[in-house]
């Protein structure tokens, strides 16, 4: 393994490489534009080099913030065009009274981080002290309104009535594309005669297009994106007509997760009414993601709310509940045995000791596609993060250690081959620096 000093380093030079000064790229060339949840990542890995950056970073994500409280999954950098599909095919300020026209934005969400992400740069600048901390802590009062409109987009939007989970009517908004976790309620999508030609971008990227979602997947997130657009990026109406519709126990998860966080951000800002509302959110949630545990697996499941049907795969997202936090000590326990166990991060064959998306024994195992069997960084930084929240030192600690291992080739990959170790996707994929510069350099 190299030293941790030059290993960060060399994060850091590629992290502040991606940026053009206010917005992060996810990833140099696959995506040249700002990510939401990505920006959460790429946000706390900056609180550990640039404290002022990381909070430009959140700014200028949320400068994309819908009327209605949504924070759009991408937002589009103008002076760049090479990812598809871009603003001409959500063209969401058309489409939406919701919507901002500049910067344009996508018309879906991602997994709501961006609470945990500034819990993490307060940290940061509370242990830089002075001018740091005063800065950092006037931007945080004057974010606040945006993440409490983000939060209520969610709970008023999103929640699903029967279920409580949070609502998705695309994959991409889960984060986890491709995962089996979306398959069935995938078939059940059949994409229209209308269906635009197009050209994929993104398979020019890797060194093999096997890494990515096939061309069928691709019809298909086209399709939802088509359908968005016809409903006006509205959630009543793709509630009623929208053909892929699905109770997210991971996101939902992160939002109580966030949730709680947020909640004592308003304490600390004497908003003790918004942090009453915020808590019950993050409490009705958490309770949503403990009753999707499955008995038999211990896992917790997605539901597809077309059918009503329980989504029971073997993927990371089945491990909702610890990264929701106040989990039963005996559900943590059978979950935590259950991830360092020999389905998962235990399996004999991995390279390293790290959960990969899909476990291997699933029938749905690729390990080099994408979301399908490759082990993400990222993921592995926010199971470490809630597991550390919650007392857990050891097994994050073993996780740390194992993924520090895993990037210490110095390509900072997209997500990693679990058995051979070999780096896919994108390489300088920004927060794989940004969780590789938290491991390195802040107080764990
Ligand atoms: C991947 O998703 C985008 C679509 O949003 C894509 O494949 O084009 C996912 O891994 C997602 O979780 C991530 O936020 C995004 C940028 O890194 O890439």
């Amino acid at each position: 393994m190299s030293l941790p000093l030059p290993l960060a380093a060399r994060a850091a030079y590629i992290l502040r490489d991606n940026s053009n000064g206010v917005i992060t790229k996810a990833a140099p060339a696959l995506y040249p534009h700002q990510w939401s949840w990505d920006a959460a990542f790429n946000a706390i890995g900056l609180a550990t080099v640039d404290l002022p950056r990381a909070r430009v970073e959140l700014d200028s994500l949320f400068a994309g913030q819908w009327r209605n409280g949504m924070v759009p999954h991408i937002v589009f950098d103008p002076a760049e065009d090479g990812y598809w599909p871009g603003p001409a095919e959500w063209q969401c300020a058309r489409f939406s009274e919701d919507a901002t026209s500049c910067p344009p934005t996508s018309g879906i969400c991602n997994p709501p981080v961006h609470a945990i992400a500034v819990d993490k740069i307060l940290a940061a600048a509370a242990a830089a002290g002075g001018r740091e901390l005063e800065a950092t802590t006037g931007w945080a009062a004057r974010l606040y309104p945006r993440l409490l409109a983000w939060h209520r987009f969610l709970a008023r939007d999103r929640v699903d009535r029967s279920t409580g989970l949070i609502t998705l009517f695309h994959g991409w908004e889960s984060g986890t594309d491709n995962s089996p976790r979306w398959d069935v309620p995938y078939a059940n999508v059949t994409v229209g005669a209308d269906l635009p030609l197009y050209v994929r971008r993104d398979t020019a990227h890797v060194s093999d297009a096997g890494q990515r979602p096939t061309d069928e997947d691709y019809d298909r997130y086209l399709w939802l994106a088509v359908e968005a657009r016809r409903a006006g990026y509205d959630a009543g109406l793709l509630r009623e007509c929208g053909s892929f519709a699905v109770g997210d126990v991971l996101f939902t998860a992160i939002f109580a997760a966030a949730g709680d966080l947020l909640a004592k951000l308003a304490r600390v800002l004497r908003r003790a009414d918004d942090a009453v509302e915020l808590r019950d959110y993050a409490a009705q949630a958490r309770t949503a993601v403990f009753c999707h545990v499955d008995k038999a697996s211990g896992l917790a499941a997605d539901v597809d709310l077309r059918t009503g049907a329980w989504l029971r795969t073997q993927t990371i997202a089945g491990f909702a509940p610890l990264i929701a936090g106040g989990v039963p000590g005996s559900l943590r326990q059978r979950l935590i045995s259950q991830l360092a166990g020999p389905r998962w991060a235990g399996h004999p064959s991995l390279r390293w000791p790290l959960p990969p998306s899909t476990s291997p024994d699933s029938p749905e195992f690729k390990p080099d596609c994408y979301w399908r069997g490759p082990a993400w960084p990222v993921v592995t930084w926010l199971l470490c993060w809630a597991l550390g929240r919650d007392g857990e030192a050891s097994v994050a600690s073993r996780f740390r250690s194992a993924a520090l291992d895993q990037l210490a080739d110095g390509t900072f990959a997209e997500y990693y081959h679990p058995m051979t170790g070999a780096p896919l996707g994108s390489h300088h994929q920004s927060w794989t620096t940004a969780v590789a510069l938290d491991w390195l350099l802040s107080a764990q």
